[in-house]
């Protein structure tokens, strides 16, 4: 509760910090006995939608629109997932894509929450459709970003023209810290798994901690310093490997 109306959340037209204590739920068509935070959608002047869902044990989740493809990260409990006639179990920092008009199924075995990253497909003429990908984070192999070793990225999607959208996990030790203002055409949608610090964003400095969602629209500088005595963890989405043109249609 609030009595000082005072919050870390921050909206600015080229990025959002997104606090747990300012976070709405309500229920999302496809989502059944399930509470969903859409923390970055359209209406943020965002490409792609961002929710967490809090599924009580039996609810269940669907695609229910034409396009859209799916990345669902499991951050606590356990979930079955239904897909190409397979059942599957996920639990903690499992993952799962499913290409766009692919049907499938998600239902809680427990009290469970997933990021869920949703984003119309835009296929290229010329590359394969992507096909479903499961995996466990931690199996996922790190390689050092621009050769920190300070800084380990995990590419969770593959790395090929099939994919129009990246989801992966940097990991930075205490100090490690981005090594330029990035400033690029892709847009992020990030949640903080572990740890914190110091996000610059445009030209404001935050104090960031697990939890927090942050936005940041294409072109927006960015810059992450980790504080702390223990690693600093994020998810971040990012859309990759196609022209922007159509948007000028
Ligand atoms: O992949 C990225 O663009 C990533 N290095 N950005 C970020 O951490 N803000
Ligand atoms: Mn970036």
């Amino acid at each position: 509760m609030s009595l000082t109306g005072f919050t870390r959340t921050r909206v600015a037209p080229d990025h959002a910090l997104l606090t747990p204590d300012t976070f709405i739920r309500a229920p999302l068509p496809g989502w059944h006995h399930t509470a969903c935070i859409v923390h970055i959608a359209p209406e943020l002047g965002a490409r792609f939608k961002m929710y967490t869902v809090e599924m009580q044990p039996g609810g269940s989740g669907e695609m229910t629109l034409l396009d859209i493809q799916r990345f669902a990260y499991v951050l606590e409990g356990e979930v079955a997932l239904e897909v190409d006639g397979a059942r599957h179990a996920l639990g903690a920092h499992h993952f799962a894509y499913l290409p766009a008009n692919t049907p499938h199924r998600f239902t809680a075995q427990s009290p469970a929450r997933m990021i869920i990253f949703d984003k119309p497909y835009q296929a290229l003429a010329g590359a394969e459709m992507p096909g479903v990908v499961l995996g466990y984070e931690p199996d996922v192999p790190s390689s050092p970003l621009m050769g920190d070793e300070a800084l380990q990225v995990r590419l969770l999607l593959p790395d090929n023209f099939s994919f129009d959208m990246a989801v992966n996990t940097m990991t930075f030790a205490p100090g490690a810290h981005l090594s330029l203002v990035e400033t690029h055409v892709m847009e992020h949608g990030l949640l903080f798994l572990q740890g914190g610090g110091v996000y610059r964003l445009g030209d404001h400095w935050y104090t960031v901690q697990a939890g927090d969602v942050i936005w940041m629209a294409s072109y927006c500088p960015q810059w992450f310093g980790a504080l702390g005595k223990t690693p600093s963890k994020y998810l971040i989405y990012k859309d990759v490997n196609r022209h922007s043109l159509e948007l000028l249609s």
